[in-house]
């Protein structure tokens, strides 16, 4: 058992966790740490002398749809080679028990590489999108591709550590239906999330009794305001970070610590210890 137990704090989450019949969890990129999945803002958040942030934004691939393809492919290429780690297992795990119960337990996670709904969520809502779909930047297609490389142009190219020749559009990903230019259907910095993402991430703050936000700096919006709108009505947030960040201001209790030692012991079945 994580050294966690020992803390009050422990005793008091486990009381609310028995209570609750609603819980949400916001997740951000540190929950994929522990896989090996680089984080955005920490050390692995450079890729050539880029950071993650310079890249994800539309300016950047009208200017160069070639470099932030090499980006995303390269991303798709290193998530494909990890797995879901103790936490997500954790997060799949307390949904079914929650389901069985008859109570709610539901995930909205900011990050895009795919590994909460590998590891087996259900309950699941990708805000940001994932990098295994696409969206035509014509007619508006949106697929799903998992293919490896996602184009014969792509192959062995997107390496952190050199730059090959810009490859012309005609070579880059492209529609099924209509030919042209697909990009990575994610949301990008200075893009709204889309309105029925929106509506459903209401739904779920409204009925949460319980919100536990893990591995997120709580520093992209509208994500990062989630804890605090959350806290404002009343509800216990439940941060999981191995630093402080905006959010714990209005956390209940901030458990510091990894999310794969934390979270399976946070969220293991409630029996006599309560
Ligand atoms: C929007 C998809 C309307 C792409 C991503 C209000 C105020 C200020 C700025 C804004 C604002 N409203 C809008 C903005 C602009 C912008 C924004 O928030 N900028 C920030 C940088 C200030 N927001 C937007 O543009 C959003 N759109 O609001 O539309 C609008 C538009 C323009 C202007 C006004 C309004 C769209 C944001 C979505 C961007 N797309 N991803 C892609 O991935 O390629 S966001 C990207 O960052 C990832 O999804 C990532 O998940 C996310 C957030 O980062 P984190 O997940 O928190 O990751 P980070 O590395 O930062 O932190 C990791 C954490 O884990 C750390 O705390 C670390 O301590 C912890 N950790 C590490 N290891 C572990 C751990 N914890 C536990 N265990 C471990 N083992
Ligand atoms: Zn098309």
């Amino acid at each position: 058992m994580a050294a966690i137990t020992t803390k009050p704090e422990f005793a008091e989450f486990r009381q609310l966790f028995s209570k609750a019949r609603s819980v949400l969890v916001l997740t951000g990129a540190g929950i994929s740490a522990e896989s090996g999945v680089p984080t955005f803002r920490g050390a692995g958040g450079l890729w050539r002398q880029f950071n993650a942030t310079d890249l994800a934004t539309p300016s950047a691939f009208a200017q160069s749809p070639s470099l932030v393809w090499e980006f995303y492919h390269y991303r798709r290429e290193l998530v494909r080679t990890k797995e879901p780690n103790k936490a997500h297992l954790a997060l799949v795990e307390a949904e079914k028990r929650f389901e069985k119960e008859g109570k709610r337990f539901f995930i909205i996670t900011q990050n895009v590489d795919g590994l909460h709904r590998r590891a087996g969520s259900r309950n699941l809502l990708e805000i940001h999108g994932n990098l295994f779909t696409t969206r035509c930047t014509s007619c508006g297609f949106i697929e799903e591709n998992n293919d490896s490389p996602i184009c014969e142009a792509l192959r062995n190219r997107g390496l952190p550590n050199e730059n090959g020749p810009e490859i012309a559009v005609t070579d880059l990903p492209s529609c099924r239906q209509c030919r042209s230019l697909v990009r990575p259907h994610v949301v990008w910095f200075g893009e709204t999330l889309w309105p029925d993402v929106l509506e459903k991430i209401d739904e779920e703050i409204n009925r949460c009794d319980l919100f536990l936000v893990v591995g997120t700096s709580s520093v992209v919006y509208p994500a990062a305001a989630y804890a605090s709108i959350v806290a404002k009505c009343g509800i216990p947030v439940v941060e999981i970070n191995i630093e402080t960040t905006p959010s714990t201001a209005v956390s209940a209790f901030h458990f510091e610590g990894a999310a794969g030692e934390i979270l399976p012991t946070l969220l293991a079945p409630i029996t006599d210890d309560i």
